[in-house]
């Protein structure tokens, strides 16, 4: 069965999240924030309006709260959603932490996110205010020193990617963070956004950072500029609340419902229901995909192509499993508008060759024609011409 392998993996995952179990494990989920009894606020948190401030604009320094009840055990994995706002300001930013120093310890303010200096501990930072030696740009990341005080630096990045500017446009978003041994991703309203291969039970030199599992929480900095960063909802489950297995059962899947032309943006989607902790893996012809520079969410229900190449034309799988079952839906094939045609008139000339020499000329997309990428590599070189070639020759568009 296609999902043979996965389930023999999880079964291994499955075991070592119930040893564990015995001592700590944690799930809860906060609609709102009426009720703060569960919660250690350290330094400027407070709570206004059944909302979770972090910081407050007008005041630099940092803010931490922390689910303060027991620890969270991470051996087989955890789920996490929040919503989350920043408002009358965009410094610094906040993160996600989980760490095995204390339920009431804060880090540094400013750059340093509430969480630099927090021994033992991995943050999924929203950095949204960035000087010249950091990451250029509002960015996602995933930092950690080992069992060091975290650290802010770029090279402490295990993962990163780009923020849009609505992440500070004062409106909420989801973000959904999900880990399971070997693969994390974030998701920012419904759709990945970052993958980060990591391993907990290695990155203290190749021992588990969490041995005795480990508190989670929130953690935000401001300092010369500051903002409102807001937390209106927040759940947790490291799966010790599941009683009994459920196998995972899907309604389906979909693809992007159109023929697609090169340099498109492609959306795969499933929703899987069942207990966790689960994986998900998105197949082309059968073979297992993984994600790299134009893939994200290989490993999740979401799966997104940019671009999409002709390369990428074909049928494609989904499978999920846990520790009691596995699934594989069927097979949808996903076509490509002809590669060669610029001007759509179905035949593939010098009239389209003519098109492609401006791209050609510009080099990176863009301002050079996505179109004209035939490799995804976002340049359009040599590389690109051989690939236009074949199309040139066979004239007629199938
Ligand atoms: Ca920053
Ligand atoms: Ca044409
Ligand atoms: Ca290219």
């Amino acid at each position: 069965m296609r999902t043979g392998v996965l389930l023999s993996v999880l079964a291994g995952v499955a075991l070592a999240a119930g040893a564990a179990r015995a001592q700590c494990g944690q799930a809860f989920d906060f609609a709102n924030f009426s009720s703060v009894t569960d919660l250690n606020l350290v330094s400027q948190a407070l709570v206004v309006d059944d909302r979770l401030h972090l910081t407050q604009t007008g005041l630099g320094g940092e803010g931490a709260a922390w689910y303060a009840v027991s620890k969270a055990t991470f051996d087989g994995g955890f789920r996490t959603s929040f919503r989350f706002a920043i408002q009358n300001g965009t410094a610094d930013g906040f993160a996600f932490v989980i760490q095995d120093d204390a339920n009431d310890t804060v880090g540094s303010g400013g750059s340093g996110l509430g969480y630099a200096g927090i021994p033992r501990s991995v943050a999924i930072e929203f950095d949204t205010y960035f000087f010249s030696d950091e990451f250029q740009g509002m960015h996602v990341s995933v930092q950690n020193d080992g069992p060091s005080g975290n650290s802010e630096a770029d090279a402490f990045s295990l993962a990163h990617a780009f923020l849009l500017d609505s992440v500070t446009d004062g409106e909420f978003h989801d973000v959904k963070i999900e880990y399971t041994p070997g693969v994390l991703y974030v998701w920012l309203d419904g759709e990945p956004i970052l993958f980060c291969p990591l391993d907990l039970s290695m990155l203290d030199g190749g021992s588990a950072l969490f041995p005795d599992c480990a508190w989670v929480g929130f953690t935000a900095g401001a300092g010369g500029a500051t903002a409102d960063q807001v937390i209106e909802s927040w759940s947790f489950t490291d799966w010790s609340d599941v009683v009994e297995c459920v196998g995972p059962t899907s309604n389906g899947f979909n693809g992007p419902g159109f023929t697609p032309q090169t340099g498109d943006r492609v959306t795969f989607r499933s929703v899987v229901n069942g207990t966790g902790p689960l994986t998900y893996v998105w197949r082309k012809q059968d073979i297992d995909l993984n994600d790299d520079t134009r893939i994200l969410g290989s490993r999740s229900e979401v799966m997104i192509i940019d671009p999409f190449i002709p390369a990428d034309a074909g049928s494609y799988q989904f499978a999920s499993g846990n520790a009691c079952g596995g699934y594989g839906v069927g097979s949808i094939d996903v076509g490509i508008r002809c590669p060669g045609d610029l001007n759509d008139d179905g035949f593939v000339d010098d009239a389209d060759f003519l098109l492609f020499l401006p791209s050609y000329d510009a080099l990176l997309v863009p301002d050079a024609d996505k179109r004209c990428d035939w490799n995804g590599d976002r340049v359009v070189d040599d590389a690109d011409f051989l690939l236009f070639l074949p199309y040139y020759d066979q004239l007629i568009c199938p």
